[in-house]
């Protein structure tokens, strides 16, 4: 039976793909590269250093710098980042989401947060969400990332719960990957073409309700 539960934060909890749009497109403007909002959905889920090197890949700049500088780099969007989420307030929680947390504290499920986020921890305190969340796993202590299982086996572990006892809820169709390769069952939130690999498919948060979900886990 369903013992845990397991988020990914952007795009499921809440929308910081917007700030790290905003972070990176000014950060590349000083390398002359332009990065606009369809190319900035390949950048979902995607580690800030990973998504540094697809940018400076996009720019044609790939060996321009050296890791010294580009650490640099990833530091200064950071910092521009950090400063646009200290704006954020628990009205940036996704539609449904809040709901759906307390009725899994209801029902004492155990949750956790996956996200690749180092972020993440002060994100959830914006959101006034800390308390929700049994475990937050650290992206910085995994050796790889989605569509890696890694970080979702990762939660189940600190949780103390059978992977096979987790739902994972994710909107990247690396992250369902990773959640099917935990052997969790996958709730994905998105279009029917980048969720096709998820056990149950959700058009929005909106839908995020414990016994539909249960039931489809069965
Ligand atoms: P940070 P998720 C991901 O969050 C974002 O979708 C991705 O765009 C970002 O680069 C990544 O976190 C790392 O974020 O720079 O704050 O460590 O979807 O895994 O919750
Ligand atoms: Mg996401």
């Amino acid at each position: 039976s369903v013992k845990g539960f397991i988020f990914d934060l952007d795009g499921v909890i809440t929308d910081t793909a917007e700030y790290h749009f905003e972070a990176w497109q000014n950060l590349a403007k000083n390398y002359d590269i332009t990065i606009d909002r369809e190319f900035n959905e390949q950048l979902k889920g995607i580690s800030r250093m990973d998504s540094l090197d697809r940018i400076l890949n996009h720019g044609g700049r790939e060996t321009d710098f050296t890791e010294a500088q580009k650490e640099e780099m990833a530091s200064e969007k950071n910092g521009e980042y950090v400063k646009l989420i200290e704006k954020m307030t628990p009205e940036h929680i996704l539609p449904g989401v809040l709901d759906f947390l307390n009725e899994l504290k209801e029902h004492n499920y155990l949750l956790g947060l996956a996200s690749a986020s180092k972020n993440g921890p002060v994100i959830l305190e914006r959101l006034n969400l800390s308390g929700y969340f049994d475990t937050i796993v650290d992206p910085s202590l995994l050796a790889k990332g989605k569509p890696d299982p890694e970080i979702f086996l990762t939660a189940a572990h600190q949780l103390g719960v059978k992977p096979e006892e987790c739902v994972g809820i994710e909107d990247a169709s690396a992250g369902i990957e990773a959640i099917n390769k935990a052997k969790m069952f996958s709730v994905g939130v998105g279009d029917k073409e980048s969720m096709k690999e998820a056990d149950y498919r959700l058009d929005s948060t909106e839908g995020l309700v414990l016994d539909v979900i249960l039931n489809k886990v069965k």
